[in-house]
């Protein structure tokens, strides 16, 4: 049996940190646009899609930082993105900064929703790994204070009926933990989505930046093949501000195997033909959970964070 979803992954080039929310929106609706035209029903945008990539500054004035965020979705900047998806039948997973106020609080997630054919919102995840550092590092040219300006994501890794499939979603340095990976393949995920915004010009290590672009894919085509399902990672990538960050966004096979991948680093939409049956097999044969899986010898895994060594 096949279940045929034709999906993009939408990569974007730099986003200036002088470009307004509109122009941005309009660069999303012409890759939409572009998606549609080549038959896709579900475009993946990338993770904090609507700005420049702000956690690589230390942001002190508080309105300057607010600026940044959605306190709504669909705001009134993004709604012309939902009134084009309604109109061309076309659904999407978008990536952005989310401030909610409980009850005066001010609340700040690195958020993604998905969104279907109608433009209804039929998913919403946070992102629960938060690379980087709650407080500004000496020395370096550029921050990564995801640590400073979100909490970590307080909804799991659900999954969502939609598309015909079950569909699960991720962000960025989500990607490189197994275990988001494996809580969505509990839940017999067919298709995880997620955006990236990964820089280069790792400080006191730099001799993993020549492996960036590998340890991307490493990490995707691995979660994919161990949890028999597609995954759609679409990179925010090159010279941002002075910042340059890593592209290649591609679409994986339960398989494991790249079917679709960018090749520039500025907007430029991938598109392949998923088959949502096709992690079937996988699931039947060397990855049937019920099977094989012995999570009575697992328990570390959710009962210790930090690796501790045994005693000499
Ligand atoms: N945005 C994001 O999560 N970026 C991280 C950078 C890790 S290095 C500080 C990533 O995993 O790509």
């Amino acid at each position: 049996m096949s279940r045929y979803l034709l999906t993009a992954s939408a990569q974007m080039g730099p986003i200036a940190k002088s470009e307004t929310r509109a122009d941005t929106v309009k660069r999303l609706i012409e890759m939409m646009r572009e998606a549609k035209g080549r038959g896709c029903e579900l475009v993946v945008f990338t993770e904090l899609a609507l700005t420049t990539f702000f956690p690589r500054w230390m942001i002190e004035d508080e309105a300057e930082l607010d600026s940044y965020y959605e306190t709504e979705m669909p705001s009134a900047a993004t709604m012309p993105l939902f009134d084009e998806a309604k109109k061309l039948g076309i659904g999407f997973y978008l990536g952005y900064a989310e401030l909610t106020n409980e009850n005066g609080v001010k609340r700040r997630f690195n958020t993604s929703i998905l969104v279907d054919k109608t433009g209804t919102i039929i998913g919403k995840y946070r992102k629960v790994h938060l690379p980087g550092h709650s407080e500004p590092q000496p020395g370096r040219d550029f921050q990564h204070l995801e640590k400073r300006y979100f909490e970590p994501g307080d909804l799991g890794f659900p999954v969502f009926r939609g598309f015909d499939g079950i569909m699960g979603m991720a962000i960025c340095n989500d990607r490189r933990w197994p275990e988001t990976y494996r809580v969505m393949g509990l839940q017999a995920v067919e298709m995880v989505m997620l955006g990236y915004n990964t820089p280069f010009g790792h400080v006191g290590a730099q001799a993993m930046d020549s492996l960036t672009l590998f340890h991307n894919h490493l990490s995707m085509q691995a979660g994919a093949y161990q949890n028999a399902t597609w995954v759609v990672g679409t990179a925010k990538c090159g010279n941002e501000e002075g910042s340059k960050m890593g592209g290649q966004s591609v679409i994986i096979a339960p398989s494991g195997e790249i079917v679709a991948m960018a090749c520039t680093v500025e907007d430029e939409v991938i598109t392949a033909r998923c088959d949502l049956d096709m992690g079937q097999t996988y699931r039947e044969t060397i990855f049937d959970f019920a099977a094989h899986r012995r999570p009575e010898h697992y328990g570390l895994i959710v009962d210790r964070t930090g690796a501790i060594p045994p005693p000499v």
